[in-house]
């Protein structure tokens, strides 16, 4: 298997904010862009993860090889623990041993069970998740770090589409505060346990602790909960949540994975689940020698689609199934065959180029397997964000004119609930309200009625950016480069001309390509403040959100 990481986001404080770095020795050998993974195995999203955390460090690495004299000249490593690194605790001979360390979460509990019940009655499903501090070295670096339960990653949640999920979030930490927030979750009805700080709640404070409460619903496919404070998820506060339904049951497939290796039955059909939980980098996934079908893209199963490199970009799922074929040798090794270990000049990377720009599949190649005709649009908004340097001579993004700001000592819900009170229950929808700061960029949608609000968001920067849209899915109607066409717009596009707007693809996370634009459309149904941002850790720390 191997994941290329594409560090061309581009755009921003990137320079400013890869972290610490940290000295390395100078035996460790040149990070490859193709990395092989035989240590960390298990589900794939933890080997996303894994290497989401160590990119930072991989960013400073490259910087300290630049200004060291010589340069060193080994071959890649095959480990994800790099041998010469002394590792404390019991690391060392984890390496070796296959043991975990105390911190990291046992992989083999993110294998799916497969018995689960997607018929159930709906049920309330508790979790509780305690926030602490501590220090671990996903990435064979010794770095601080947040652990949850005190592992890394989170532990699995998993619901049924209906049921109500309620998780105690405990701040054990001494110092910062913190928030959950559940990534493509619709919470209707329950905007203010969208976990944005500074948005829907503050922070939960240190020795403090919040019971998020809310019904699962209309939704199910692959998610995943994060802290949306600051940028505390890079250092550990995410996991894994799956919703299941029961139209999940034709594309149900098995799972039969081992701690070390990725390990496949070749006569079972494998669904894995990627989550992309880094702050920076898209990844480009590939098997040696074997396609991968695609089936999800964030909730919205979609017609097998095969690719040879999957681009994943930050925040974004998808589910795909590796076509199976024992006769190839790959790093995944089939069960029941004695090949845990071929050499890798056994397999042979697919010869396809890899993306130099970050981009996504082209979202007219993923079909969804239930069509849904987007409903006419009510209202259209453009949305302009580009960098520029600001104060202390950092870089600040700017939307619309306006660089986000998280609130302190209050959120931007509250003061729209001000503005209601003060306005005797009318509020301003005539596109930005002006009841908020002026780092709180808001277009107001009629409370009223549903609008089914068109998004035109035009990137004025080089690199690309994946937005996220909380609490909604919207369908990605157009996306080019250039003059907008707005005599198609009106004609076709706006009206929801099927021929135009088809069986458009939904998701909750998309890639801004560089000097590009994307049109999106979604029916504003859930009422709340939902924030809209890119998911670059530092792009939206730099203020890309509204
Ligand atoms: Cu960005």
């Amino acid at each position: 298997m191997s994941l290329h990481q594409d560090e061309k986001s581009g755009g921003g404080s990137v320079k400013e904010a890869v972290g610490p770095d940290t000295p390395l020795p100078e035996s460790r050998p040149n990070p490859s862009h193709r990395t092989v993974l035989l240590i960390i195995g298990a589900a794939v999203s933890v080997v996303v993860l894994a290497l989401a955390l160590g990119l930072g460090l991989r960013l400073g690495l490259r910087k300290h090889q630049k200004s060291s004299a010589s340069s060193p000249s080994s071959p890649p490593s095959v480990s994800a623990v790099p041998t010469g690194i002394p590792l404390p605790g019991n690391g060392g001979s984890a390496a070796t041993s296959g043991l975990l360390e105390d911190w990291r979460l046992d992989p083999k509990s993110y294998i799916l069970d497969t018995t689960w019940d997607l018929n159930a009655k709906p049920t309330t499903r508790h979790y509780n998740l305690v926030i602490s501090e501590g220090q671990g070295w996903p990435d064979g670096v010794v770095r601080d770090m947040l652990f949850i339960n005190g592992k890394f990653p989170g532990p699995l949640i998993e619901v049924n589409r209906g049921d109500r999920l309620v998780v105690n979030v405990t701040n054990h930490r001494t110092k910062n505060a913190t928030t959950m927030h559940w990534h493509g979750l619709f919470q209707n009805g329950t905007n203010w346990f969208d976990g944005t700080a500074g948005v829907t709640q503050c922070g939960i404070p240190p020795g403090g602790s919040l019971v998020y409460n809310f019904t699962v619903d209309n939704q199910f496919g692959t998610y995943w909960y994060h802290s949306h404070y600051g940028m505390q998820y890079l250092d550990g506060i995410l996991g894994p949540l799956i919703v299941h339904a029961p139209e999940e049951a034709n594309a149900r497939k098995l799972y039969d994975q081992d701690p070390r290796v990725l390990t496949l039955d070749p006569n079972t059909r494998t669904r894995l689940r990627l989550i992309n939980t880094g702050a920076f980098a898209e990844f480009q996934l590939s098997i040696d020698n074997h396609t991968l079908s695609v089936i999800e893209a964030d909730g919205t199963l979609v017609n097998p689609y095969p690719v040879h490199r999957l681009p994943i970009h930050v925040a974004q799922r998808y589910s795909v199934n590796p076509v199976l074929d024992s006769t190839t040798l790959a790093v995944v090794s089939y069960s029941g065959k004695n090949t845990i270990s071929p050499a890798e000049g056994l397999s042979v990377d697919w010869k396809d180029a890899y993306d130099v720009v970050c981009e996504d599949l082209d979202p007219g190649l993923l079909v969804p397997a239930v069509r849904e005709v987007p409903p006419p649009a009510t209202a259209f908004y453009r949305v302009d964000f580009s960098f520029g340097i600001g104060a202390y001579q950092l870089d600040y993004a700017k939307v619309n004119g306006t660089t986000w700001a998280p609130l302190v000592n209050t959120t931007t819900l509250m003061e729209a609930v001000d503005g209601l009170a003060q306005g005797g229950g009318k509020f301003s929808t005539a596109g930005q309200v002006g009841a908020f700061e002026a780092n709180q960029f808001v277009v107001g949608v009629s409370n009223d009625s549903v609008e089914v609000v068109d998004v035109l968001i035009y990137s004025l920067d080089e690199g690309s950016h994946p937005f996220h849209l909380h609490g909604h899915q919207f369908w990605i109607l157009q996306e080019g480069s250039g003059f907008f066409d707005w005599t198609n717009y009106y004609k076709s596009i706006m009206p929801s001309d099927p021929k135009a707007v088809g069986n458009a693809l939904r998701r909750d996370t998309l890639t801004i390509k560089p000097y590009a634009w994307a049109l999106i459309r979604f029916v504003a149904d859930y009422p709340g403040l939902w924030a809209l941002h890119c998911h670059i850790a530092w792009h939206m720390e730099a203020g890309l959100l509204m």
